[in-house]
């Protein structure tokens, strides 16, 4: 198999992986004309399972291979699923869609495995359990460990992950469920380039993949191209594609036998992945991956459901928070001290871990020091930032970033605290502001397996190593923070309002008393 260097990364995003014209040998693909039925391509294992090899299909009719009643109940059902069908005294499972102008059968030999009801039983408990509103109510982490075992039970694999991709793409295990013995993977943080674009692409369209035995040898297509496009037939909605080698090449180096994973979509939009390990080769049937496919459905919806009940119950604290802050009667209180005692509520309104308030003179600090809340860079560096931060153009009086040291040197080496800043400003006349930070995220991130189990190098090849791999994000995330979401940002401005509100009224207040 070709070597893989590092220099060979770089094009990984570009690897067409749709057009490798070849499958995995677990079962026959035929490609025929919609019109007359004629073959068009086949792939060269066909032989085994069609009694003939692909020299004697290409343009013979499909009635050869199969009856015309069973091609019509493959049309009928095939929105629903696979159809079993006989195939050369085979009980095959048959899937049919469009590429390249030609209908495109595959078929795969079923094992008696694959009609086991004992596990499907225990799947469609996993199911319950998992639209249940019980499960709603023991939060995420519950839904995700739940869908996270029914797909273990129903695929018998040693390693099942939910896999999370952040805003960069870059991904985490967030819920895992292994066979004992079976090295864990939670926590574990990968670089978006693990799974490449045109992957990820890829995976938003076609929402499953089984990798049966990471060493199988690929089957070619016959003919290799198409005559109209002078290109391998598109795979790109075929359940035999064959993988990128490269891919390959990583699950060997993590002793993965076999490879099984599920896009999970919200709103169209790849959010993750059920990402599924067997140490050695295993197959999933067709039936019990569309299994797989409505359970991570039910998962996304779920955590959809949950996340808008979380999103609600986040404005509901902010909206306590401003109330707090404007209370009728406050302003006889130094602001100072109101907002010290809402530290908590002050962070979690934008996910910081310190905030730093700069409010002048009048707000009750000596000197109009900064009120610092949390983990925050010390006075000296909070007012020499805020100085620098009021010759800055702040459209919106909003500045965010998650990598302060590339944009202020002075606060460089302090990531472990400053790797994110937020940024109100609060007056236009004056430089007042509201400060949050966050510390660089690759600090708050370990493995969750054994760390020092020993790697053995190899020129060229560390980087496909899942370890490597996750040093190198390591590396790709240095100094940065988590970015600030689109809610943090309306939260800051939100704020802002109320923080104005409260120093007036406590100017006014001042007046009042002094009259
Ligand atoms: C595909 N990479 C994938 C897939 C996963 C991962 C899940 C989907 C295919 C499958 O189901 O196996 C990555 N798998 C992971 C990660 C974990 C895991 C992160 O279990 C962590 C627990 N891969 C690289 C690099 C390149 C690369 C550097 O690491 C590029 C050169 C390529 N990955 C790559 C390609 C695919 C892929 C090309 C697409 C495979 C295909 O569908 O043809």
């Amino acid at each position: 198999s070709p070597s893989v260097s590092d220099a060979d990364l770089t094009v990984c995003d570009r690897e067409p992986i749709h057009l490798l014209g070849g499958i995995q040998p677990r079962g026959v693909l035929v490609a025929f004309e919609p019109a007359g039925g004629t073959i068009a391509v086949v792939s060269a294992n066909a032989a085994g399972l069609l009694g003939a090899g692909p020299d004697a299909l290409v343009g013979q009719p499909l009635t050869r291979l199969l009856p015309r009643d069973a091609l019509a109940r493959v049309e009928a059902g095939v929105a629903l699923g696979p159809v079993n069908v006989e195939v050369g005294g085979r009980r095959c499972s048959a899937l049919l869609h469009e590429s390249d102008g030609l209908r495109v059968l595959e078929l795969e030999p079923l094992s008696d495995a694959d009609e086991d009801r004992a596990v499907d039983e225990s799947a469609l408990g996993a199911v319950h359990r998992l639209v249940s509103p019980l499960a709603r109510v023991k939060g995420a982490p519950a839904l995700l460990q739940e869908a996270a075992n029914a797909v273990r039970s129903l695929i018998g694999y040693d390693r099942v992950m939910v896999y999370r991709f952040h805003a960069d793409f870059h991904g985490e295990v967030v819920a895992e469920s292994v066979r004992d013995g079976v090295d864990r993977f939670m926590g574990l943080h990968f670089p978006a380039s693990d799974i490449p674009v045109q992957a990820r692409a890829l995976y938003t369209r076609n929402t499953l993949r089984l990798i049966a035995d990471v060493d199988a040898e690929v089957v070619g297509l016959v003919p290799a191209t198409l005559p109209g496009t002078g290109r391998p037939l598109d795979l790109s909605g075929a359940a035999l594609r064959s993988v990128s080698e490269i891919h390959l090449e990583y699950l060997r180096n993590m002793g993965v036998g076999a490879s099984f994973s599920v896009s999970l979509l919200k709103d169209g939009r790849l959010w993750g992945l059920m990402a599924c390990h067997h140490l050695s080769p295993r197959s999933v049937s067709a039936a019990r991956r569309q299994a797989c496919e409505v359970l991570a459905r039910l998962l996304s919806l779920q955590l959809d459901a949950e996340e808008r009940g979380m999103e609600a119950a986040a404005q509901a604290r902010r909206a306590s928070l401003l109330n707090v802050l404007v209370v009728p009667g406050l302003g006889e209180r130094s602001p100072v001290r109101v907002l010290e005692a809402q530290a908590p509520l002050l962070m979690d309104l934008t996910g910081a871990t310190g905030v730093a308030l700069v409010l002048g003179a009048s707000a009750g600090l000596p000197g109009g020091a900064p009120l610092l809340l949390g983990e925050t860079p010390t006075e000296a560096e909070v007012l020499r930032l805020v100085s620098w931060l009021s010759e800055q153009a702040l459209p919106n009086d909003l500045f965010h970033v998650d990598r302060l040291g590339d944009v202020y040197a002075p606060l460089a080496a302090r990531a472990e605290v400053a790797a994110g800043l937020l940024a109100v400003r609060l007056d236009p006349a004056v430089p007042h502001f509201a400060l949050w930070f966050r510390p660089e995220v690759a600090r708050s991130v370990t493995w969750a397996g054994n760390p020092n189990k020993p790697v053995r190098p190899e020129p060229g090849h560390a980087r496909l190593r899942p370890r490597a791999s996750f040093d190198v994000w390591r590396e790709e995330v240095r100094d940065a923070s988590l970015p600030w979401s689109a809610q943090d940002l309306e939260a800051a401005r939100a704020l802002k309002g109320a923080l104005v509100g409260v120093m007036l009224r406590h100017a006014e207040e001042v007046a009042r008393l002094s009259r």
